[in-house]
């Protein structure tokens, strides 16, 4: 029987790319840079299946183009860069990599959590400006972690991943707020308690984390109204996905003392950072980083394979979101 064709769209780790090899006709792109979607298009034509990443965006065209496709395997628990639907009706199934980046994720959340608190990168950047002139009790002077108040919004398994870390291993205090009801002895292992409403939740929080999916549902729900009702010396953390802060909002509020600091791991047009943000020392910029450890970028890729080996087999993928 002829094997499925299969597009990676990024380079992936050497390991899980020897091992779809050993099962499918595989091309990877050689060049390791985001495909437009034209490119998108014409490397697909007439594959099976595409594994793409969050720099893809999967867009109704993929499906009118891309005919014989019949999975989508995207390397990456957020999927709000495909459009579902179109999948739906294209009869596209979708999978995604749950619960193998939940840690590290929820790690890096904790790092610009600290980093934002403690003025990390203010004291690197001026250590290696060679102006550091010494101790000095009143120097870089940040904001005590233990016993804060952390704000969760969407407790789902990230959510929850830095509820257990910053309640047992840092003495947080943990409020939620969730779209739905969420099991009393799931807050009680990390000490949480859950809040009806965001606009409860954000007059209450030393530091909002935010954990819940992007795509249209979510645009902007950290916008100037919602930085509005943040206390002053308030820090916001998004490790979710860049749509769901308005940066220009989010630059504003920091510039007038709305709040007080913010830490990025995400931004709504990746790779570009709303430039403002880029000249302000109280803003901690990651790369998105939050699944980039070997070990979870090889358990992500496995998943994808996972989903692409029980597709193929005739069964349903454990992963399916489409
Ligand atoms: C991924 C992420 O590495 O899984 C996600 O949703 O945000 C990242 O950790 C990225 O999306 C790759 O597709």
């Amino acid at each position: 029987m002829a094997r499925a064709k299969v597009l990676v769209t990024r380079a992936w780790p050497a390991e899980v790319e020897a091992r779809l090899a050993a099962g499918y006709e595989v091309t990877l792109n050689p060049s390791d840079t985001a495909l437009t979607l034209a490119e998108l298009i014409a490397a697909a034509a007439d594959y099976d299946a595409i594994l793409p990443t969050v720099t893809d965006r999967i867009g109704a065209e993929v499906f009118a183009g891309v005919p014989r496709l019949r999975i989508l395997g995207n390397y990456g628990v957020g999927f709000s860069h495909i459009a579902t639907d179109a999948a739906k009706a294209a009869g596209v199934v979708v999978t995604n990599t749950p619960d193998v980046l939940s840690d590290c994720t929820a790690d890096i959340a904790m790092t610009l959590i600290l980093m934002a608190a403690r003025r990390a990168g203010e004291g690197e950047r001026l250590v290696r400006s060679g102006q550091w002139t010494g101790w000095r009790p009143t120097q870089l002077v940040g904001r005590k972690v233990s016993g804060a108040v952390l704000g969760i919004v969407g407790f789902g398994r990230i959510g929850q991943a830095l509820a257990h870390r910053a309640h047992h291993g840092f003495g947080m205090r943990v409020l939620v707020q969730n779209r739905s009801a969420v099991a009393p002895e799931v807050l009680a292992a990390c000490g949480a308690v859950q809040v009806d409403t965001l606009d409860d939740l954000l007059p209450k929080v030393d530091v909002l984390s935010l954990h819940c999916p992007g795509g249209a549902a979510n645009r902007h729900l950290i916008g100037a109204a919602a930085l509005g009702r943040m206390r002053p010396d308030a820090i916001l953390v998004n490790t979710a996905r860049g749509e769901v802060v308005d940066e220009g909002a989010l630059a504003a509020a920091l510039a007038s003392g709305q709040i007080a600091a913010a830490g990025l791991d995400v931004y709504e047009a990746e790779p570009r950072v709303t430039p403002a943000l880029m000249g302000m020392e109280n803003v901690v910029l990651l790369p998105h980083l939050g699944s980039a450890t070997h070990e979870t970028r090889a358990a992500m890729g496995h998943r994808v394979v996972d989903n692409l080996d029980a597709f193929f087999a005739g069964e349903n993928p454990p992963d399916r979101v489409v």
